[in-house]
């Protein structure tokens, strides 16, 4: 019973309630400056701890914080949305993050703009925010086909089974921002 008691009172002295709930990395000593944290992180016992991502952003552990749009824009204007966050359009480089963003897309049942383009040199795509070519990708069965000749930015599409398409840039779709999570 004894033993039973110290070890609840250790959890809950490492992490306690709120800090556990948001998922956070914690750290030992509060700074004078912490010691009202709010909404981001929590003080518990002196001890400071943090939630990876903003409020209304996932956290994908190992990977980024994702913010999913609830309105949609054309693919520019997506893209001035997520650096406007300080974040920029989800580019998923690892099997997890591209199955990540997929079944999220699955789950709200829409179609997200991502940060692949290939508009500055057609049927090579890249991703936007340092031109480096995609690598990994989850195209769906024919794409990217670049129909009609207008078709430069990638969509994670409802319509063929959450998976790539090209669509054309100036067609509204929802959109996900990642951003790398806090660390302390
Ligand atoms: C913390 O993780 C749990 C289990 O993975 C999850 O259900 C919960 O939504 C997460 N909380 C936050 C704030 O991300
Ligand atoms: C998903 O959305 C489409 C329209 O965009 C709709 O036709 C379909 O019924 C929806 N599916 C589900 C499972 O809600
Ligand atoms: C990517 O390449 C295009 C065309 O060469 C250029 O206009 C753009 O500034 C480059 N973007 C970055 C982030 O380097
Ligand atoms: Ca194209
Ligand atoms: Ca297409």
């Amino acid at each position: 019973m004894f033993t039973f008691l110290i070890i609840i009172m250790i959890t809950q002295d490492v992490h306690g309630t709120r800090c556990s709930a948001l998922n956070g990395t914690c750290k030992m000593e509060c700074l004078p400056t912490e010691t009202s944290l709010t909404g981001h992180g929590c003080c518990h016992l002196k001890k400071c701890c943090y939630a990876p991502c903003e409020s209304g952003w996932l956290f994908l552990p190992g990977s980024n914080c994702y913010f999913f749009s609830t309105t949609s824009e054309d693919w520019e204007t997506a893209k001035a949305r997520c650096m406007y966050l300080g974040a920029k359009l989800s580019e998923p480089v690892t099997q997890s993050e591209i199955d990540y963003i997929s079944n999220i897309a699955r789950s709200r049942n829409g179609t997200f703009w991502l940060g692949g383009t290939d508009k500055d040199n057609e049927g090579t795509f890249v991703w936007t925010s340092d031109n480096r070519t995609i690598g990994l990708s989850n195209w769906a069965g024919g794409e990217p086909n670049n129909y009609a000749n207008r078709e430069d930015c990638v969509a994670v599409h409802a319509k063929l089974g959450f998976l790539w398409n090209d669509s054309p840039c100036d067609s509204r779709s929802l959109f996900t921002c990642e951003t790398k999570p806090l660390t302390i």
